[in-house]
Parts: C-alpha cells; structure tokens; sequence
C-alpha cells in the first residue's frame, strides 16, 4: 500500500466546512484518518481502528481493495472521463448489465447518478414522469415513512422522516405524506430477525393514506426494506410484502430505497430479493464502488423504461441527467467491487455468518440501560435508555470511548449501530461486540 500522503504545513482545519458534523467540536479534537486497509482504519497518530460501520454504510468489500485500487488507477490513465449525453462510453453499459444481473427478475434497466440522494430524486422524478406519461398526470404525491432516510435533496427529506433532517428547512416539497414508522419495542424488542408482531403496520396506507388523498393523486409509497440512518429498524414479518399488495391493487409505484441494503448487506445482493418482495424501483448507491468513487443509480422494471421509449417518438426520452452520470472513474470502481463481490462471494456471505452477527448484537440484552437489540444479515443496532435530560447521550459516550480503544460503530440518538464491511470474519465480529460489550458494561 502507499504511505499516506503528508501535508507539508501543519494542517489548517479552519476552512473546510465538514458535512453532518459538529465543526467547532471536530476541530478542537479531531479524529484524523491517514489510510485504511481491509477492516481497519490507521489515525494520523497510527493507531489501528476496526471499521464497525462500513465507514457510513458502504465499504461492503473493505478498505483498498487490490482489484478496485487497480481498476480506479488504470481507468484514470484511459479515459478520465467522457460524458454520457448523447455520447457514450462502454463501462455504464457493462456496470448496467451487471447491476440488472443481480436485481430482481424483470428490473434490467439502470439509471447512473453520484450519491443516494440523487438517485432518491432520479426515482422520484421517474415515477412523476411514468404516470404522466400513462395518462394518469394527476398522480403526483408521494408517501415516505416516519424515520424514514432518503438523503438530503429537497424531495429527500421532503419524504424523509428524521425530524432533525427536515425542521430547519420549511416546507420542503408539497404533496407528501408518511406512514408510521415501524419501531414497537412494546411488543418486539430484542427481536432476533424480523419482529413478529406489525405487518398491520401497512394497512395505514389503505386504511387512512388512500382515502384522504384517493390513489388517483398518488404517485409512488417509498420505504427503505430496512431503516439504516433512522436508527436500524427491521421491517415486521409480512409487511413490505402487504405494502406490495396494496400499492399494486391501487396503481401505486413501490420504490425501494436500498441504498444501504443493496449489494449484499442482508446475504443477498438486494434485500428485494432477502424479502421476495419486488418493488417498481429500486435506488442503489454506496455498496456499488464500495465508496471508493461516488455512484449511485435507480433500477426500473422493464415495463417503466418500455413506457418512456414508447412515448418519446424521436426526442429525448426522459429529461433528466447528472454530469457524471456514468463516470469513468465511478464505472471502473464499480467493476472492481463487483469483481470482488463475486470473486470472494461477498454478496452472500453475510448469510453464512448472520448467526454469529445475532448473537453479538443479542449479547447486549441485560446489560446496564439497554432496551432493544435488533439485527438482520450484517445490519443491527442496540438501543439504550435516554439519559434523563440528555437524549442521545450515552449512544454519544459508547462511541467516544469505543473510538479510543479502537472500533468505530455510529451512534444514532439512543442507538449504537452495527454495519460491518462484509469480509468481517469471526474474529473481527468478535472484536466490535467486545469493546462496545465492555464499554457498555461501564455506562452510568
Ligand atoms: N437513501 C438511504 C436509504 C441512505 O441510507 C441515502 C439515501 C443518501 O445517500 P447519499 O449518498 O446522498 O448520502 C442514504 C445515505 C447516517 C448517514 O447518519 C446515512 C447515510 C448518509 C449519511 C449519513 O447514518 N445514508
Ligand atoms: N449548476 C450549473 C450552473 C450547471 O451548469 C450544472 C450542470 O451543468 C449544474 C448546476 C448541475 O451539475 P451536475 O450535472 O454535476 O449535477
């Protein structure tokens, strides 16, 4: 591996306006990452730290992989980029036909963007379109769910809910509405898998959505299979599967957002597939390059790329594209991971360790102020108690000392969540639960 390259001045944090973070926190004591391989990370200070979390969901194959490395390096001395405007290219193709091999039977056609939140708004802007094109232009609403993530464009966290994602940006999009989420620690918590009791949950959509707005109004209902940043909350038994039923006995689109459940986070490419449950859309982002390059896309089912070709006659068929739509770079490292992926059989090997995954995350149960353990494949979380005054506190604190002995896991308010790149072996999985076992064990 190469050595980290080293600035040569003392770094100046002031300038940099850091992303989903506490600024003035960070650059006061920041946690500094000089380079990565496999699961761990190295700190500038060179110290080794387990990637509890995938970085933020997406390292599916692990960190500086050689055949991804080595794709992104040759692409850039090939084509360094070519747009994908009535030009083209051939790695989308290739990245297109590979993507439509893992989905569900029937959604063979991709749409490439740059990030999840584009590939939300790509998905959106499709079903918009599809209806209108259907003749039915009234359908234009769109029902997301409560704790729900979609990104951070407008129509994100306009269907979106995470509360602290939306309040300081007004109206947002008209035109939506939200179905409950599917948290019930009353009746599930500590559920291993999939929670028995709440596929009722669904009926929300045809019991009060579908009358206050009719069908003929609504576009698309849009859920991840599995809520990641909204604090990992793993879908009843039985619900995305009435979910299906009802959007499809009123002609409402289904989009699932696999954005973190895409390639291989419950042993299984999709979760579409984990579930037997296929939606009208699909958006994907992270797992595709592994985060190395950003690349996201939108998976439509035949039917919905048929209709924009037959209805465009000559002209552009769908007026909508990102510059780097299709990146070279982004194409390459896709290549790479799906390599990857399949060489080391990556997309199903959270299956084979899904067990031991369960019982790391169940080991929590009974410990000081835990109050739900919750897990599914290679994805769970553990939920603690709010601090009386402080919410989100301890989740703060067992990160904050789980960092300085070395594993990073992602606090998500009262929640610790669990989201390991997928070579994890045993002994990996059994160093995260162990440090984050012993510093709960400490928590006041
Ligand atoms: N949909 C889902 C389901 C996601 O998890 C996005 C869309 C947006 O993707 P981009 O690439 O635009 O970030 C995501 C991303 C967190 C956290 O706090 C989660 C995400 C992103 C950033 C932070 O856990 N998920
Ligand atoms: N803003 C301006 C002024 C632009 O010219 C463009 C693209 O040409 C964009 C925004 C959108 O950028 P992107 O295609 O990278 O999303």
């Amino acid at each position: 591996m190469n050595a980290p390259q080293q600035p040569s001045q003392p770094l100046d944090l002031e300038h940099y306006w850091m992303p989903y973070t506490n600024n003035r926190a960070f650059k006061r004591s920041p946690r500094m990452i000089a380079s990565a391989e496999g699961m761990y990370y190295t700190t500038v200070e060179g110290k080794k730290v387990l990637d509890g979390l995938a970085t933020l969901w997406c390292v599916n194959a692990g960190h500086c992989r050689p055949k991804i490395v080595e794709a992104i390096r040759k692409q850039a001395g090939i084509l360094d980029f070519s747009s994908s405007f009535s030009l083209g290219h051939p790695l989308p193709f290739e990245v297109a036909r590979r993507v439509a091999g893992l989905a569900p039977e029937g959604m063979d056609h991709v749409f490439f963007v740059n990030s999840g939140s584009e590939a939300v708004d790509t998905a959106l802007k499709i079903a918009l379109a599809y209806h209108r094109l259907k003749g039915e232009g009234t359908r234009t609403r769109f029902i997301g769910r409560e704790r729900g993530y979609h990104g951070v464009n407008l129509a994100g966290i306009s269907v979106g809910g995470v509360p602290a994602n939306r309040k300081a940006f007004g109206v947002m999009i008209p035109g939506v509405d939200h179905l409950r989420h599917t948290h019930d620690p009353a009746r599930s918590a500590f559920s291993r898998g999939q929670p028995a009791a709440g596929a009722e949950f669904a009926d929300e959509l045809e019991q009060r959505i579908i009358p206050l707005h009719d069908a003929s109004n609504i576009a698309a209902v849009i859920v991840e299979p599995v809520s990641g940043a909204g604090g990992v909350l793993i879908p009843p038994q039985g619900y995305l599967q009435r979910l299906r039923q009802i959007c499809d006995k009123h002609g409402i689109l289904l989009i699932f957002d696999e954005v973190i459940t895409g390639f291989g986070r419950l042993g299984k490419p999709f979760a579409s597939e984990y579930f037997g449950v296929t939606p009208d859309l699909i958006t994907f982002a992270k797992g595709i390059t592994s985060g190395t390059v950003p690349m996201g896309g939108v998976i439509v089912k035949r039917a919905i790329y048929d209709t924009f070709m037959e209805a465009s006659g000559n002209g552009i068929d769908f007026f909508h594209g990102y510059t780097y739509s299709g990146h070279p770079l982004a194409s390459a490292a896709a290549l790479g991971t799906l390599d990857t992926y399949a060489e080391e059989g990556l997309l199903t090997r959270a299956s084979t360790l899904a067990q031991e995954f369960e019982d790391g995350v169940h080991a929590f149960k009974g410990l000081p102020h835990v109050i739900d353990c919750r897990n599914l494949g290679f994805i769970g979380a553990i939920e603690f108690a709010p601090r009386a005054g402080a919410p989100g506190a301890r989740a703060l604190e067992v990160f904050g000392k789980c960092w300085d002995r070395g594993v990073f896991v992602r606090p998500i308010g009262d929640n610790i969540a669990f989201c390991p790149p997928l070579i994890a072996e045993k002994t990996h999985l059994d160093e995260m639960f162990g440090v984050v076992n012993a510093v709960v064990r400490e928590l006041k």
